[in-house]
Protein backbone atom coordinates (compact mmCIF):
# COMPACT_ATOMS: atom_id res chain seq x y z
CA UNK A 1 0.00 0.00 0.00
CA UNK A 2 1.55 3.96 -0.87
CA UNK A 3 2.89 5.30 2.49
CA UNK A 4 0.75 8.27 2.22
CA UNK A 5 -2.32 6.64 2.31
CA UNK A 6 -4.51 5.94 5.41
CA UNK A 7 -7.28 3.41 4.87
CA UNK A 8 -10.14 3.84 7.95
CA UNK A 9 -10.40 0.00 9.26
CA UNK A 10 -14.48 -0.33 7.83
CA UNK A 11 -12.75 0.36 4.46
CA UNK A 12 -9.65 -1.13 4.93
CA UNK A 13 -11.61 -4.12 5.81
CA UNK A 14 -14.26 -3.85 2.69
CA UNK A 15 -11.32 -4.09 0.36
CA UNK A 16 -9.38 -6.94 1.70
CA UNK A 17 -12.75 -8.72 1.28
CA UNK A 18 -13.67 -7.79 -2.15
CA UNK A 19 -17.02 -6.47 -0.84
CA UNK A 20 -18.40 -3.06 -2.68
CA UNK A 21 -16.81 0.22 -1.64
CA UNK A 22 -17.57 3.50 -2.64
CA UNK A 23 -15.51 6.78 -2.53
CA UNK A 24 -17.23 10.65 -2.02
CA UNK A 25 -15.31 13.48 -2.35
CA UNK A 26 -14.66 15.88 0.39
CA UNK A 27 -14.41 19.81 -1.71
CA UNK A 28 -18.46 19.10 -1.95
CA UNK A 29 -18.26 19.16 1.83
CA UNK A 30 -16.58 22.05 2.69
CA UNK A 31 -17.02 24.03 -1.02
CA UNK A 32 -19.91 22.72 -2.63
CA UNK A 33 -22.47 23.12 0.27
CA UNK A 34 -23.25 25.85 3.19
CA UNK A 35 -22.68 24.10 7.09
CA UNK A 36 -24.99 21.93 8.28
CA UNK A 37 -26.16 20.83 5.42
CA UNK A 38 -22.95 19.67 4.21
CA UNK A 39 -21.85 17.93 6.99
CA UNK A 40 -25.31 15.96 7.56
CA UNK A 41 -25.63 15.30 3.72
CA UNK A 42 -22.12 13.74 4.15
CA UNK A 43 -23.27 11.48 7.12
CA UNK A 44 -26.48 10.72 5.29
CA UNK A 45 -24.44 9.79 2.01
CA UNK A 46 -22.67 7.19 4.18
CA UNK A 47 -25.66 5.81 5.57
CA UNK A 48 -27.31 5.31 2.28
CA UNK A 49 -24.34 3.23 0.56
CA UNK A 50 -23.97 1.25 3.42
CA UNK A 51 -27.89 0.59 3.38
CA UNK A 52 -27.17 -0.13 -0.21
CA UNK A 53 -24.58 -2.79 0.59
CA UNK A 54 -21.82 -0.91 0.56
CA UNK A 55 -18.75 0.55 2.71
CA UNK A 56 -18.03 4.37 1.72
CA UNK A 57 -14.84 6.17 1.68
CA UNK A 58 -15.03 9.82 1.71
CA UNK A 59 -11.30 11.42 1.50
CA UNK A 60 -9.70 14.05 2.44
CA UNK A 61 -6.49 14.92 3.26
CA UNK A 62 -5.97 14.85 6.90
CA UNK A 63 -2.29 15.96 8.69
CA UNK A 64 -0.64 15.30 4.89
CA UNK A 65 -2.45 11.36 5.45
CA UNK A 66 -4.70 10.59 1.79
CA UNK A 67 -7.34 9.66 3.98
CA UNK A 68 -10.01 6.69 2.54
CA UNK A 69 -12.66 6.52 5.65
CA UNK A 70 -13.44 9.29 8.01
CA UNK A 71 -14.57 9.29 11.16
CA UNK A 72 -17.83 11.99 12.31
CA UNK A 73 -15.74 13.88 13.56
CA UNK A 74 -13.21 14.50 10.64
CA UNK A 75 -16.23 15.35 8.64
CA UNK A 76 -17.48 17.77 11.14
CA UNK A 77 -14.24 19.30 11.29
CA UNK A 78 -13.98 19.74 7.04
CA UNK A 79 -17.60 20.92 7.06
CA UNK A 80 -17.51 23.77 9.57
CA UNK A 81 -14.10 25.06 8.66
CA UNK A 82 -16.18 25.51 5.13
CA UNK A 83 -14.14 27.34 2.53
CA UNK A 84 -11.47 28.05 4.79
CA UNK A 85 -10.24 24.88 4.40
CA UNK A 86 -7.52 24.52 1.73
CA UNK A 87 -9.43 22.99 -2.11
CA UNK A 88 -6.96 20.21 -2.57
CA UNK A 89 -7.47 19.07 -6.57
CA UNK A 90 -4.21 17.21 -8.62
CA UNK A 91 -1.51 19.43 -8.21
CA UNK A 92 -2.11 20.50 -4.60
CA UNK A 93 -1.42 17.19 -2.93
CA UNK A 94 2.41 16.89 -3.00
CA UNK A 95 2.51 20.03 -0.97
CA UNK A 96 -0.25 19.39 1.56
CA UNK A 97 1.72 15.21 2.22
CA UNK A 98 5.21 17.30 2.29
CA UNK A 99 3.42 19.41 4.89
CA UNK A 100 1.42 17.58 6.63
CA UNK A 101 -1.54 19.70 6.16
CA UNK A 102 -5.37 19.46 5.47
CA UNK A 103 -7.08 19.95 2.57
CA UNK A 104 -10.50 18.84 0.69
CA UNK A 105 -10.10 16.70 -2.29
CA UNK A 106 -11.76 17.81 -5.42
CA UNK A 107 -13.16 15.04 -8.06
CA UNK A 108 -9.86 15.22 -9.65
CA UNK A 109 -7.59 14.25 -6.40
CA UNK A 110 -10.17 12.09 -4.92
CA UNK A 111 -9.85 9.98 -8.19
CA UNK A 112 -6.31 10.01 -7.59
CA UNK A 113 -6.52 8.62 -3.61
CA UNK A 114 -9.50 6.39 -4.04
CA UNK A 115 -7.31 4.72 -7.38
CA UNK A 116 -4.38 4.38 -4.69
CA UNK A 117 -6.45 2.45 -2.30
CA UNK A 118 -8.42 0.12 -4.75
CA UNK A 119 -11.96 1.51 -4.99
CA UNK A 120 -13.44 2.11 -8.62
CA UNK A 121 -16.71 3.87 -8.23
CA UNK A 122 -16.91 7.16 -6.69
CA UNK A 123 -19.80 9.25 -6.34
CA UNK A 124 -20.30 12.67 -6.57
CA UNK A 125 -22.65 15.69 -7.19
CA UNK A 126 -21.33 17.66 -10.07
CA UNK A 127 -17.82 17.44 -11.72
CA UNK A 128 -15.68 20.54 -12.64
CA UNK A 129 -15.50 21.07 -16.59
CA UNK A 130 -15.13 23.50 -19.27
CA UNK A 131 -16.09 26.84 -18.10
CA UNK A 132 -18.45 29.19 -20.15
CA UNK A 133 -15.62 31.79 -21.69
CA UNK A 134 -13.00 29.39 -21.40
CA UNK A 135 -12.05 30.28 -24.48
CA UNK A 136 -10.43 33.79 -22.91
CA UNK A 137 -9.68 32.83 -19.23
CA UNK A 138 -8.81 28.73 -20.20
CA UNK A 139 -10.36 27.53 -17.03
CA UNK A 140 -11.11 24.21 -17.75
CA UNK A 141 -11.07 21.55 -14.24
CA UNK A 142 -8.40 19.04 -13.85
CA UNK A 143 -11.37 16.51 -13.26
CA UNK A 144 -11.63 16.56 -17.10
CA UNK A 145 -7.51 15.53 -17.26
CA UNK A 146 -8.20 12.94 -14.52
CA UNK A 147 -11.22 10.95 -15.72
CA UNK A 148 -9.01 10.83 -18.84
CA UNK A 149 -6.09 8.72 -16.91
CA UNK A 150 -7.34 7.73 -14.04
CA UNK A 151 -8.90 4.21 -13.44
CA UNK A 152 -11.78 5.21 -11.45
CA UNK A 153 -16.13 5.77 -12.72
CA UNK A 154 -17.46 8.58 -11.28
CA UNK A 155 -21.21 8.74 -11.10
CA UNK A 156 -22.60 13.04 -11.38
CA UNK A 157 -25.75 14.39 -12.16
CA UNK A 158 -24.41 15.91 -15.32
CA UNK A 159 -22.63 18.82 -15.81
CA UNK A 160 -24.58 22.20 -14.97
CA UNK A 161 -24.88 25.64 -16.82
CA UNK A 162 -22.05 27.33 -14.61
CA UNK A 163 -19.99 25.01 -17.40
CA UNK A 164 -19.96 25.06 -21.17
CA UNK A 165 -21.69 22.00 -21.38
CA UNK A 166 -20.98 21.77 -25.26
CA UNK A 167 -17.18 22.40 -25.18
CA UNK A 168 -17.24 20.20 -21.26
CA UNK A 169 -18.79 17.16 -23.71
CA UNK A 170 -16.22 18.11 -26.62
CA UNK A 171 -13.26 18.00 -24.25
CA UNK A 172 -14.44 14.69 -22.94
CA UNK A 173 -14.39 13.35 -26.55
CA UNK A 174 -11.00 14.61 -27.19
CA UNK A 175 -9.51 13.00 -24.11
CA UNK A 176 -10.98 9.78 -25.09
CA UNK A 177 -13.30 9.92 -21.80
CA UNK A 178 -16.67 7.06 -22.00
CA UNK A 179 -19.45 8.95 -21.05
CA UNK A 180 -22.48 6.92 -19.92
CA UNK A 181 -26.22 8.04 -19.01
CA UNK A 182 -27.79 6.02 -17.13
CA UNK A 183 -31.23 5.48 -18.56
CA UNK A 184 -31.44 8.50 -20.49
CA UNK A 185 -30.41 9.73 -23.99
CA UNK A 186 -29.61 12.73 -23.24
CA UNK A 187 -27.08 14.23 -20.81
CA UNK A 188 -28.37 15.31 -17.71
CA UNK A 189 -27.69 18.86 -16.18
CA UNK A 190 -27.61 18.60 -12.70
CA UNK A 191 -30.38 20.92 -11.30
CA UNK A 192 -32.65 19.20 -14.84
CA UNK A 193 -32.11 16.02 -15.89
CA UNK A 194 -32.60 17.36 -19.50
CA UNK A 195 -29.85 18.77 -21.76
CA UNK A 196 -29.79 19.28 -25.40
CA UNK A 197 -26.49 16.96 -25.58
CA UNK A 198 -26.80 13.72 -26.77
CA UNK A 199 -24.93 11.78 -24.39
CA UNK A 200 -22.26 9.24 -26.64
CA UNK A 201 -23.80 5.57 -24.84
CA UNK A 202 -26.79 4.76 -22.57
CA UNK A 203 -26.61 2.13 -19.59
CA UNK A 204 -30.19 1.23 -18.38
CA UNK A 205 -28.86 -1.26 -15.38
CA UNK A 206 -25.82 -0.94 -12.86
CA UNK A 207 -24.95 -4.72 -13.99
CA UNK A 208 -24.25 -3.08 -17.55
CA UNK A 209 -22.17 -0.27 -15.92
CA UNK A 210 -20.07 -2.74 -14.28
CA UNK A 211 -19.57 -4.45 -17.19
CA UNK A 212 -18.66 -1.44 -18.75
CA UNK A 213 -15.60 -0.92 -16.10
CA UNK A 214 -14.79 -4.67 -16.31
CA UNK A 215 -13.90 -4.07 -20.00
CA UNK A 216 -11.85 -1.13 -19.61
CA UNK A 217 -9.94 -2.33 -16.22
CA UNK A 218 -9.59 -5.94 -18.67
CA UNK A 219 -7.78 -3.56 -21.47
CA UNK A 220 -5.07 -2.34 -19.24
CA UNK A 221 -5.16 1.11 -21.03
CA UNK A 222 -5.06 4.33 -18.64
CA UNK A 223 -8.14 6.38 -17.95
CA UNK A 224 -12.14 6.67 -15.81
CA UNK A 225 -14.91 6.87 -17.00
CA UNK A 226 -18.53 9.33 -16.49
CA UNK A 227 -21.51 8.05 -15.62
CA UNK A 228 -24.10 10.80 -15.53
CA UNK A 229 -27.29 10.40 -13.53
CA UNK A 230 -30.25 12.55 -14.38
CA UNK A 231 -32.07 13.79 -10.96
CA UNK A 232 -35.22 12.81 -10.30
CA UNK A 233 -38.00 14.37 -11.97
CA UNK A 234 -39.85 15.36 -8.23
CA UNK A 235 -36.58 17.11 -7.32
CA UNK A 236 -35.62 18.91 -10.45
CA UNK A 237 -35.81 22.38 -10.82
CA UNK A 238 -37.37 24.88 -13.73
CA UNK A 239 -34.94 25.03 -16.53
CA UNK A 240 -35.54 28.72 -16.71
CA UNK A 241 -35.77 29.75 -13.33
CA UNK A 242 -31.97 28.03 -12.13
CA UNK A 243 -30.65 29.11 -15.68
CA UNK A 244 -31.72 33.09 -14.69
CA UNK A 245 -30.14 32.32 -11.49
CA UNK A 246 -26.56 30.98 -13.26
CA UNK A 247 -26.48 33.70 -15.23
CA UNK A 248 -26.78 36.32 -12.74
CA UNK A 249 -24.10 34.54 -10.40
CA UNK A 250 -21.82 34.72 -13.87
CA UNK A 251 -21.79 37.84 -13.97
CA UNK A 252 -21.18 38.41 -10.77
CA UNK A 253 -18.12 36.49 -10.66
CA UNK A 254 -16.92 37.95 -13.69
CA UNK A 255 -17.30 41.66 -12.24
CA UNK A 256 -16.01 40.91 -9.00
CA UNK A 257 -13.22 38.86 -10.64
CA UNK A 258 -13.65 35.88 -8.84
CA UNK A 259 -10.29 33.88 -10.62
CA UNK A 260 -8.95 29.91 -10.77
CA UNK A 261 -10.19 27.53 -7.35
CA UNK A 262 -12.33 29.89 -6.08
CA UNK A 263 -14.84 29.77 -9.49
CA UNK A 264 -16.82 27.02 -8.82
CA UNK A 265 -17.52 27.26 -4.73
CA UNK A 266 -18.63 31.14 -5.44
CA UNK A 267 -20.81 30.52 -8.24
CA UNK A 268 -22.38 27.26 -6.35
CA UNK A 269 -23.25 29.40 -3.19
CA UNK A 270 -24.42 32.61 -4.82
CA UNK A 271 -27.21 30.07 -7.03
CA UNK A 272 -27.91 28.81 -3.42
CA UNK A 273 -28.70 32.63 -2.39
CA UNK A 274 -29.96 33.75 -5.70
CA UNK A 275 -33.01 30.30 -5.53
CA UNK A 276 -33.92 30.87 -1.80
CA UNK A 277 -31.92 27.62 -0.82
CA UNK A 278 -34.12 25.62 -3.67
CA UNK A 279 -30.62 24.56 -5.60
CA UNK A 280 -29.31 23.41 -2.46
CA UNK A 281 -32.22 20.89 -1.87
CA UNK A 282 -32.08 19.76 -5.44
CA UNK A 283 -28.43 19.24 -5.19
CA UNK A 284 -28.73 17.48 -2.00
CA UNK A 285 -31.49 14.71 -3.33
CA UNK A 286 -29.35 14.61 -6.78
CA UNK A 287 -26.00 13.40 -4.54
CA UNK A 288 -28.10 10.83 -2.80
CA UNK A 289 -29.51 9.31 -5.51
CA UNK A 290 -25.88 9.24 -7.28
CA UNK A 291 -24.82 7.86 -3.58
CA UNK A 292 -27.30 5.06 -4.56
CA UNK A 293 -26.56 3.99 -8.07
CA UNK A 294 -22.90 4.55 -7.38
CA UNK A 295 -23.42 1.67 -4.74
CA UNK A 296 -25.42 -1.18 -6.62
CA UNK A 297 -22.25 -0.20 -9.92
CA UNK A 298 -19.82 -1.36 -6.82
CA UNK A 299 -21.80 -4.51 -6.06
CA UNK A 300 -22.40 -5.58 -9.37
CA UNK A 301 -18.79 -4.69 -9.96
CA UNK A 302 -17.74 -7.03 -6.87
CA UNK A 303 -19.57 -9.80 -8.72
CA UNK A 304 -17.92 -9.81 -11.79
N1 LIG B 1 -19.68 21.04 -8.73
C1 LIG B 1 -20.65 20.93 -7.79
N2 LIG B 1 -20.30 20.82 -6.48
C2 LIG B 1 -18.99 20.78 -6.09
C3 LIG B 1 -17.98 20.86 -7.10
C4 LIG B 1 -18.36 20.99 -8.40
O1 LIG B 1 -21.81 20.97 -8.11
O2 LIG B 1 -18.72 20.68 -4.89
C5 LIG B 1 -16.54 20.76 -6.67
C6 LIG B 1 -16.02 19.33 -6.91
O3 LIG B 1 -15.15 19.00 -5.85
C7 LIG B 1 -15.23 19.48 -8.19
C8 LIG B 1 -14.68 20.87 -8.02
O4 LIG B 1 -14.21 18.52 -8.34
O5 LIG B 1 -15.74 21.61 -7.47
C9 LIG B 1 -14.22 21.46 -9.32
O6 LIG B 1 -13.51 22.64 -9.06
P1 LIG B 1 -12.68 23.32 -10.22
O7 LIG B 1 -13.71 23.76 -11.22
O8 LIG B 1 -11.97 24.46 -9.53
O9 LIG B 1 -11.76 22.28 -10.76
MN1 LIG C 1 -11.11 26.04 -12.56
Amino acid sequence: MNQHLQLSPAVRAALKEHRPVIALESTIISHGMPYPQNVETARQCEALARDQGAEPATIAVLGGKLCAGLTDEQIEYLGKAGPRMRKASRRDLPGLVAQGQDGATTVAATMIIAAMAGIHVFATGGIGGVHRGAETSMDISADLEELAMTPVAVVCAGAKSILDIGLTMEYLETKGVPVIGYQTDVLPAFYTNKSKFAVPLRADTPGEIAGMIKAQQEMHYPGGMLVTNPIPEEFALPADKIDQAIEQALEEAQAQGIKGKDVTPYLLARVVELTGGKSLKANIQLVFNNVRLAARIAAALSTK
